[in-house]
């Protein structure tokens, strides 16, 4: 029986890299002055690392003009962090992102049903602060009652921290509920965390193998839509046509 359904939010409920992190990124090393920034490919391959200070530390790893000293290293990393959340927030306040296809559908259809809505993310949460206020206005969190982001969960995916803490909180085992995911790494935090998992490609992962989802598609209208019937089918193994 599903009692829960757990959402990824980059990449899942909206394609927020390319066109969101990545461009806040370039603004934020342009607001500090720096020479950096990365290009759609390269991003595409800064994406295997979780996380937006994480990603900044590795990419510094790799530069010649970046800090040497760690702290300083660190410190520029918050910074820039901080400056890329702001710019991307402003983004997404002047409707630059829209939910992928199917999304709202099958948040309307789980709420109809009384099946929970959760998130679980490795995003700061003022980036879902910001894009969950514009799909669902200010009182989404009314709709979406368990939320879990990088705040609470330190151990960012492909680790189950934030898979496990979101069942926590709604106080369910992992068969009771299923995890939305778009990325490779996210599928293993939610099948570590013994969860079911259906995968929705986003564009950077379009070519990536998803080995141990439920099901895999491009999105959640085609070939037809995902509604919460088939899902619960595809939970209990009956995946006829997905
Ligand atoms: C999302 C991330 C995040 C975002 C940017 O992964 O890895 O780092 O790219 O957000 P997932 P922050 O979709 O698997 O949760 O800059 O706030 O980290
Ligand atoms: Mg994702």
């Amino acid at each position: 029986m599903l009692r829960a359904l757990i959402w990824d939010v980059d990449g899942t409920v909206a394609e927020t890299e390319r066109d969101g992190h990545r461009v806040a990124f370039n603004q934020a090393f342009e607001a500090l002055g720096l020479p950096w920034r990365w290009d759609v490919a390269h991003y595409g391959e800064l994406l295997q690392v979780t996380g937006g200070r994480e990603r900044l530390l590795h990419d510094m790893a790799a530069r010649g003009d970046a800090p040497t000293a760690a702290p300083e290293r660190e410190a520029l990393a918050r910074e820039l962090h901080r400056i890329k959340n702001a710019a991307y927030a402003d983004r997404v306040a002047q409707g630059g992102i829209t939910a992928r296809p199917g999304v709202r559908r099958l948040v309307d259809e789980c709420r109809a049903a009384g099946v929970r809505l959760a998130v679980a993310t490795t995003t700061s949460r003022s980036n879902v602060d910001a894009l969950f206020g514009s799909f669902w206005g200010e009182g989404w969190t009314g709709i979406f009652g368990t939320v879990v982001c990088a705040e609470d969960a330190p151990l960012k995916k492909p680790h189950p921290q934030a898979y496990r803490l979101a069942l926590q909180r709604l106080g369910l085992a992992a068969g009771e509920a299923c995890a939305l995911e778009d990325s490779p790494n996210g599928l293993r935090a939610a099948t570590a965390a013994g969860l079911a998992c259906g995968v929705t490609r986003s564009a950077y992962f379009a070519d990536a193998r998803f080995d141990g989802a439920v099901w895999v598609r491009d999105d959640l209208e085609s070939p037809q839509p995902m509604t919460l019937e088939a899902l619960q089918a595809a939970l209990a193994g009956n995946i006829p046509d997905l």
